[in-house]
């Protein structure tokens, strides 16, 4: 509650500020300040328009987040009146703590952190709350409490999407399945997995041989599944890939193999993200099932950064929708098949 009362103050004194600047009290005032404005005009714009963001990015470890590192620099530019600080903490939890930290130093006007794991926030998410600065998370989840808006997806609801539409497409076939996970301690893969388990439990039919990082990347997937391969071959016929990257590097493992997957194929291979290439795979019939997250997420945090400066009430969670699709020839009522229309339309 303090936090957002100092939130509602600091939007009223910047309005004031505003507000006085823009008319004078008498004429000559008026005059002096027509004047000064003109004369002003081409100067930077009083420091309270400028907003200063700092965002701690995860990395660079997928198309996902470089789709969603673009879409942060698109919506939060200096023309947008912002001033962002994006840093690519590169997977690694303790950088990323040190890149709040100098958010919190600079007294940036926000902080927007994608959490690399969702342990060890406490700390430093009170030094953000005792310097007042508000902290939105973004994509994925923590553990702490302590921050003031949360925007992401449900990748719970992923992974259960991922495995209704396994129920649906295997009819109550046997399914071995592998499943590459993502990076350790993140909630996407904790939350995928989560859900994925919860529809393998319905499936006494269903075996989940094993499970191993591939940290999100395809090189990553590719060792994961090189290792697959050497101890399990001919013992599975669905591989989950829990993102696309990581999708990419099974199949370049399975064909040096000479495993063949997709609809055509021996194995079913799931995946996640629905990046522009996942999803051509998918429509290539390569990939049988690509489970969307949405990576546009930066004009949602600017709308909740927005009413914090107004000081008007924000949405403390809101949830970007994401979908699933399939490979052309499967119908589903958990996805949307694929098509080159859906293809072009992408806006990642
Ligand atoms: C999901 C996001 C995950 C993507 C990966 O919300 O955090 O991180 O699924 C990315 O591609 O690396
Ligand atoms: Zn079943």
């Amino acid at each position: 509650m303090k936090r957002k009362l100092v939130c509602a103050i600091i939007g009223m004194t910047m309005a004031a500020s505003l507000l006085a600047g823009c008319g004078g009290s008498s004429d000559t005032a008026a005059t002096d300040e027509t004047a000064a404005e003109e004369e002003g005009a081409e100067e930077e714009a009083p420091s309270g328009d400028v907003i200063t963001v700092g965002y701690a990015q995860v990395g660079h470890e997928s198309d996902w987040r470089m789709a969603n590192t673009q879409n942060y620099y698109d919506v939060f530019s200096a023309e947008n009146g912002y001033d962002l600080q994006l840093i690519d903490c590169d997977n690694d939890n303790a950088a990323q703590i040190e890149a709040v930290r100098s958010f919190i130093q600079q007294e940036l006007d926000y902080i927007v952190i994608a959490p690399i794991e969702t342990a060890g926030w406490d700390t430093v998410l009170q030094e953000a709350e005792d310097a007042g600065i508000p902290v939105i998370i973004a994509d994925r989840e923590i553990d702490a409490d302590n921050y003031d808006a949360w925007v992401g997806t449900n990748t719970v609801n992923e992974g259960i999407t991922a495995g209704n539409w396994l129920g649906e497409y295997l009819d109550g076939a046997d399914a071995n399945i592998l499943v590459i996970e993502g990076s350790v301690g993140a909630s996407a893969t904790l939350g995928r997995t989560e859900g994925f388990d919860s529809v393998l439990a319905e499936h006494p039919e269903w075996t989940k041989i094993d499970q191993q990082s591939g940290d999100f990347t395809q090189s990553g997937g590719q060792e994961v599944m090189e290792s697959f391969i050497k101890s399990y071959e001919g013992q599975f016929n669905v591989v989950v890939c829990q993102n696309d990257n990581e999708a990419y590097g099974a199949m370049d493992a399975m064909d040096a193999a000479g495993i063949t997957y997709g609809v055509d194929g021996d194995v079913i291979i799931i995946s996640f993200d629905a990046t522009h290439d996942g999803l051509q795979y998918t429509l290539d019939g390569k990939i049988n099932c690509d489970v969307e997250c949405n990576p546009i997420q930066a004009e949602t945090v600017a709308e909740v950064i927005q009413l914090m400066a107004a000081g008007e009430e924000y949405p403390e969670s809101t949830l970007v929708d994401d979908e699933a699709f399939v490979a052309p020839g499967i119908e589903s009522a958990y996805a949307t098949t694929m098509t080159q229309e859906i293809l072009d339309g992408r806006a990642y």
